[in-house]
């Protein structure tokens, strides 16, 4: 039996949680198109015959500003820490940038520390000709010494047999830390959530997206039923009116999306209210953010 961690890493937006789902087949960890959108590790345990992997999904690596953003970037270092073998998610869409170097850098010192097997998966690969796959293997190359090279699409699940089974073979030997039923660690309130704040990141842009965080005031279970309260907290009275929308439209097809995809994870009816509220800063407050999990 094979039984380890892997930590997949890299900056914001390569698909580090599209992967984690594709992984899992389930949907346990938020997608969008903006950046910062993962900011919590979140383990996800895929069951192979002969085989636990548990997936550590990470916040994207990158330079901090706010409070917020540092515990984030903190989270993804802690969690390079613990992974027994390491992903580093690049794009095949373009060249190394800064944010790929920054990342591949934080992985060199964590790899200092403690030498593992250390992956370079490059994701999207239905976006590029095949043909351009390896240039820019060439240019990652020197960068690291990568055990294995793999290119793939989350979105498709293209080559994600091979990324899993070359995984498997350089896991550690033990017995499963997990029960066979474990997907994930996440309670269903916090589920809850982060769909919820997904819906909210679909709908809103620029600056909205990193001011918008969801707090459960209320998760009550009446047999098939959940009722469901939660507090939308932004940093300004704009943000609030954009995320409201016209006579509410915004918030109402956000809620409708997020409650009809807890539906389906859940397999319960669920009714959800959804109440908007203005803190300040929130994002700069130690006291909210461990309030919020972050
Ligand atoms: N075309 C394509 N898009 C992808 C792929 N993987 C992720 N994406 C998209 O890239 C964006 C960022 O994905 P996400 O998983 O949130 O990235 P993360 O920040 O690294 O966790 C989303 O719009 C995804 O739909 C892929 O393999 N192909
Ligand atoms: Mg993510």
């Amino acid at each position: 039996m094979k039984s380890g961690t892997v930590a997949i890493v890299g900056r914001s937006n390569v698909g580090k949680s599209t992967l984690l789902n594709r992984l899992l087949n389930e949907k346990i960890a938020i997608v969008s198109d903006k950046p910062q959108t993962t900011r919590m590790r979140i383990l996800g345990v895929a069951h192979r015959p002969g085989a636990e992997i548990a997936f550590l999904d990470t916040p994207g690596l990158h330079k901090p500003q706010h409070l917020l953003n540092r515990r984030m970037v903190r989270t993804a270092l802690e969690t390079l820490e613990d992974g027994d073998l390491l992903y580093v998610l690049v794009e095949a869409t373009a060249p190394p940038g800064p944010g790929d170097r920054f990342a591949i850098d934080r992985v060199r010192e964590a790899l200092g520390k403690r030498a593992r097997p250390v992956f370079l998966v490059i994701n999207k690969i239905d976006l590029v000709r095949k043909t351009r796959l390896l240039p820019l293997i060439e240019t990652y190359c020197p960068l690291l010494e990568w055990t294995e090279i793999v290119p793939v699409s989350a979105l498709t699940g293209d080559n994600l047999d091979r990324l899993v089974d070359l995984t498997v073979k350089l896991l550690p030997e033990g017995e499963p830390a997990y029960g066979a039923d474990m997907l994930t660690d996440q309670p269903m309130r916090t589920l809850a959530a982060e769909l919820i704040r997904e819906k909210i990141l679909h709908e809103t842009y620029q600056e909205v997206p990193h001011a918008v965080a969801v707090e459960i005031d209320r998760f009550t279970e009446e047999g098939k039923l959940a009722r469901i309260a939660a507090s939308i907290l932004v940093e300004k009275e704009s943000q609030k009116a954009i995320l409201i929308g016209r006579r509410g439209e915004r918030l109402k097809a956000a809620g409708t999306a997020a409650r009809r995809e807890m539906e389906r994870l859940f397999g319960m009816k669920v009714f959800l209210e959804l109440w908007v509220k203005v803190r300040a800063a929130w994002r700069e407050d130690e006291r909210v953010l461990v309030e919020l999990g972050y």
